[in-house]
């Protein structure tokens, strides 16, 4: 394992640097303390050929201007809520809102926008980021301790750990946003990676993007990737859920009794990454608009450039029957784990 480091931009005034991780097979994380945002993904091809595989903007002003999310941790509570209103054991909340009336993405001043603090250790592999949030940050509840951990293996695994506590009944279901697109050329669109979901329900969307209450099977749907199939075959497709968003960006139901739980896999560059969550879902995003606020190598980001399966419990859990618990109390200790694994195959 060999570990670099260098600036990559300033906060505040202070320097946030970029380190990177590289493991015997050439595979690579680079990742800041901002947002403790995974920026870089390098891995080889089926030839052998090394190149990022994530979407990423290249400046630290990119991300505090323009809030991509890219490659970012997410929280306290990833997607939305519904008006950002809640209640825990009969006492309600208003959380701050965001994306019209609803809370997107922990607010206006969630998980990503935060200096958090780095510690890194080479030899196991590992960038431990932390950061406490304090009792009322953007209206949740409870000053929490949370930490993150990606570790690279030698096994080509990038594994996220999650850990947090709090001193009052609060909210947390985090997320990474990092969007994929392992043609290794970002100016390539996600159309013709195959997707293969252990899923066999996802959640249709209502009004403003919020997540309906019924878990809908995925059979004779575009939303069936129970068997891989290239992604344009639902993208494209004329299916209602799908057109008015011109893409997915939709929570899937994860079978509990598979480890495995997806598989990414780009045909022509032989790049594949599978996907391990103890979470009960994933919202699968395709990148459904340009956007032209900043720039990725010189270009805007295309509409189709990369696809994110970001694993958590339902979105909405806490409005939402059966979708999951994520209050979080004191004296709990919650803990999670996401594992991307790569891989090429002919
Ligand atoms: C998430 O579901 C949401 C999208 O609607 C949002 O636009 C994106 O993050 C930034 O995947």
């Amino acid at each position: 394992m060999e570990l670099t480091k260098k600036v990559f931009g300033q906060f505040k005034n202070k320097d946030v640097y970029e380190y990177t991780l590289t493991n015997e097979a050439g595979i690579a994380i680079s990742a800041i303390p901002f947002g403790a945002t995974l920026t870089k993904l390098v891995t080889p091809d089926k030839k052998g050929k090394r190149e990022n595989i994530t979407l990423n903007v290249e400046s630290l002003e990119d991300f505090v201007r323009h809030r991509p999310f890219y490659g970012a941790t997410i929280g306290r509570v990833a997607g939305r809520i519904t008006k950002g209103k809640f209640s825990i054991d009969g006492k309600e909340y208003q959380v701050d809102i965001n994306e019209g009336d609803n809370m997107l993405h922990g607010g206006p001043k969630g998980l990503d926008t935060k200096l958090w603090t780095i510690e890194v250790d080479e030899s196991a592999g590992q960038l431990v980021f932390t950061y406490e949030s304090k009792a009322g940050e953007n209206g949740f509840p409870g000053t929490m301790q949370i930490k993150v951990t990606y570790t690279l293996t030698e096994g080509n695994d990038w594994v996220i750990d999650y850990e947090a506590t709090t001193d009052e009944a609060t909210l947390f279901n985090p997320t990474n946003h990092v969007y994929f697109n392992l043609t290794g050329d970002i100016k390539q669109p996600i159309l013709d990676h195959q997707l293969e979901l252990a899923s066999s329900q996802y959640i249709p969307l209502a009004e403003e993007n919020l997540p309906s209450e019924e878990k809908a099977s995925v059979e004779g749907t575009p939303f069936d990737f129970q068997t891989a199939k290239p992604l344009k075959e639902a993208v494209l497709s004329d299916h209602e859920q799908i057109k008015q968003l011109a893409g997915l960006d939709h929570p899937f139901v994860l079978d509990k009794a598979q480890d495995q739980k997806g598989v990414l896999y780009e045909p022509e560059s032989g790049r594949e990454v599978s996907v391990y969550t103890d979470r009960n879902s994933a919202v699968v995003f395709t990148h459904n608009g340009e956007v032209d606020d900043y720039l990725i190598e010189g270009e805007p980001a295309k509409q189709y450039a990369g696809i994110t399966l970001e694993t958590q419990t339902l979105p909405d859990a806490i409005n939402k029957e059966g979708f999951g618990d994520i209050i979080l109390r004191p004296g709990e200790t919650f803990r999670s784990r996401t594992t991307y694994h790569f891989g090429t195959r002919d």
